[in-house]
């Protein structure tokens, strides 16, 4: 390697073998405007929602043996008049015929299967409060659902609870240009509203490899993450207002644009991040910032993960301001994107893979900063091999090696998922020690996250789900986590499978004041019934 690396890189040949044909989006908003592209420079993972399951996925019925053993709550079952009730509020949009239901009763990640009888398809804030204060009266328990992508078991029922959906509350209400504000429904798709803000030179300043199907609102549930966190911070900064209705029906309207507003508790907070467990959003005004008209991606290898570190500490001083995302992968984890999704590694096999984005508006500033950055790397012999991409199709390809991670080990069979945050020195000592634990009882044990935030997505998979294996892994990884001060959900949330292990990163007196912010909303637990809040 030497120093001219990214010149040299860009001219060989490339993306042979690499395709991103036979991925279409499922099209599931119906806006009366043509979207566009708005020029977005990265692959849309096709992440099928509630309609549609993925080929790679192995079989239909899911892996669900796993589930918890939980006592259904004291909730009444869904009569004949409930159903006519939520005929009458909205005539054609509730979905009673089994075959209609069944998938929104299962997860994308198939661990999680419940048995609702009746979906509730929403447009409107109003509807949503009818729905909710009937649903309160009558005890009937309630499953929040955007787009049904989380990953911890949080978007489906356990039982048969009526699933509430966002998918036809897809409205942009209103962009404003100057101040970069977009209020919208929450069941826009964060990729159509990304596209939508494109054409007004704006971005969504939150991007996963969910876009295509995920719900704004879901994302706002979930207190997604992703791949853009690391510049333009987490969605309790982007988030300036929104809406929401309570359990009772009650809507609580903080839907402001205002940057700025002290009046007191922020109660737009207390929604994010609550996974559907205090109240159904329905609204939400997002801070965008100027989209980008600059983007290149380098990927990069490493032979340690030390030298990985050395390359984040040298790829945030020399390029500050025009650093979009900083993602890791080791090598299993390209063992497992090439060899089951067919992708192609454009560089040499090595232990590590940093994948690095910059953005900003000046091409040939940023490309020359990347390039000075690079031949820094080689120079210092923090890197063995790498490949620069500033054109969209091979943009694109070398974004699929890390996004399409989740949706390869499903092909293996069944996955254990996890989702740290760690300090970056413990950061993959715990793959190697699972992996040490686990030999060859697993199929796999990869690991790949966002680097740049601390974020680990350690993953496991075998053909179907094994008990023995689950409790080689757990409580281990998750007292592991603990005893490295580390927390145990990144960004996916808890969920349902998570709820029991709060206490290995929140204290007893948080977790208490949750329980009363709970009881206070929501006294009668309709909403996201066995999630979230440990079993008492
Ligand atoms: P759902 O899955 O439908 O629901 C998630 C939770 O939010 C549930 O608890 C549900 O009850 C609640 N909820 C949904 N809508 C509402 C609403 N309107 N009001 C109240 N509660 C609601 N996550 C990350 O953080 N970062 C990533 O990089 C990332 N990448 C992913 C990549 C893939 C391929 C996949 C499949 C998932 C990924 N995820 C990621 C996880 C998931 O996409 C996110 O958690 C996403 O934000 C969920 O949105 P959704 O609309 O699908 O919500
Ligand atoms: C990602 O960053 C998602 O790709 C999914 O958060 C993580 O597959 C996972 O474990
Ligand atoms: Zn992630």
């Amino acid at each position: 390697m030497h120093a001219c690396l990214a010149r040299r890189v860009i001219q060989r040949t490339y993306c042979q073998g690499l395709s991103c044909s036979g991925f279409s989006l499922p099209v599931r908003n119906d806006h009366a405007r043509d979207m566009g592209q708005g020029g977005h420079p990265r692959p849309l993972v096709l992440v099928p929602g509630s309609r549609q399951f993925h080929r790679s996925c192995n079989n239909n019925s899911g892996n669900t043996d796993r589930k918890p053993k939980i006592a259904r709550g004291p909730y009444s079952d869904v009569t004949d008049a409930d159903v006519s009730f939520f005929e009458s509020l909205m005539p054609g949009r509730v979905l009673t015929d089994p075959a209609d239901v069944a998938p929104y009763n299962i997860d994308w990640i198939k661990t999680c299967k419940g048995s609702s009888k009746v979906v509730l398809k929403p447009k409107s804030t109003e509807e949503v409060s009818a729905i909710l204060s009937h649903c309160n009266e009558r005890k009937l328990a309630v499953q929040p659902q955007g787009g049904n992508t989380g990953l911890v078991g949080g978007s489906t029922p356990v039982f048969d609870e009526i699933i509430l959906s966002s998918q036809l509350m897809n409205k942009i209400i209103s962009v404003d240009d100057v101040s970069g504000v977009v209020v919208c429904q929450s069941g826009c798709v964060l990729e159509t509203l990304d596209n939508y803000v494109a054409d007004y030179d704006l971005v969504v300043p939150l991007d996963l490899g969910a876009k295509g199907s995920c719900h704004i609102g879901g994302n706002i549930a979930t207190n997604a993450g992703g791949i853009r966190l690391l510049r333009y911070g987490s969605l309790h900064g982007s988030v300036l207002g929104l809406e929401a209705v309570l359990a009772n029906g009650k809507v609580v309207d903080c839907l402001s644009s205002l940057r700025k507003d002290n009046t007191g508790y922020d109660i737009k907070q207390l929604f994010i991040g609550s996974e559907g467990t205090l109240g159904f959003i329905t609204a939400a005004s997002i801070l965008c910032p100027q989209r980008p008209k600059a983007v290149n991606v380098a990927l990069l290898g490493c032979d340690s993960f030390s030298s990985l570190l050395s390359v984040l500490k040298t790829i945030k001083t020399e390029l500050g301001e025009i650093l979009s995302a900083f993602e890791m992968m080791d090598n299993a984890t390209m063992e497992v994107v090439t060899g089951n999704l067919n992708l192609t590694c454009p560089i040499s096999n090595n232990p590590f893979y940093a994948l690095v984005e910059t953005s900003g508006s000046n091409a040939s500033h940023d490309q020359e900063k990347l390039n000075a950055v690079l031949e820094k790397l080689m120079d210092g012999g923090m890197t063995s091999d790498g490949t620069v991409a500033t054109d969209m199709s091979k943009i694109r390809a070398i974004w699929q090696l890390r996004e399409r991670g989740a949706e390869a080990l499903m092909v293996d069979g069944y996955t254990y998922k996890y989702d740290f945050s760690l300090n970056l020195a413990d950061f993959y000592t715990l793959v190697e020690d699972v992996r040490e634990r686990v030999g060859a009882k697993a199929r796999r044990v990869v690991g790949y996250g966002h680097l740049g935030d601390g974020n680990l997505h350690l993953n496991i998979t075998c053909s179907e789900f094994n008990k023995e294996i689950l409790d080689l892994i757990e409580p281990f990884v998750y007292d592991w986590v603990s005893q490295h001060g580390g927390s145990v959900s990144a960004e996916h949330g808890l969920g349902l499978w998570k709820r029991n292990y709060i206490y290995h990163t929140k204290s007893r007196a948080a977790v208490d004041i949750m329980r009363l912010m709970k009881k206070g909303l929501d006294p009668n637990a309709i909403l996201n019934p066995y999630k979230v809040l440990p079993a008492e």
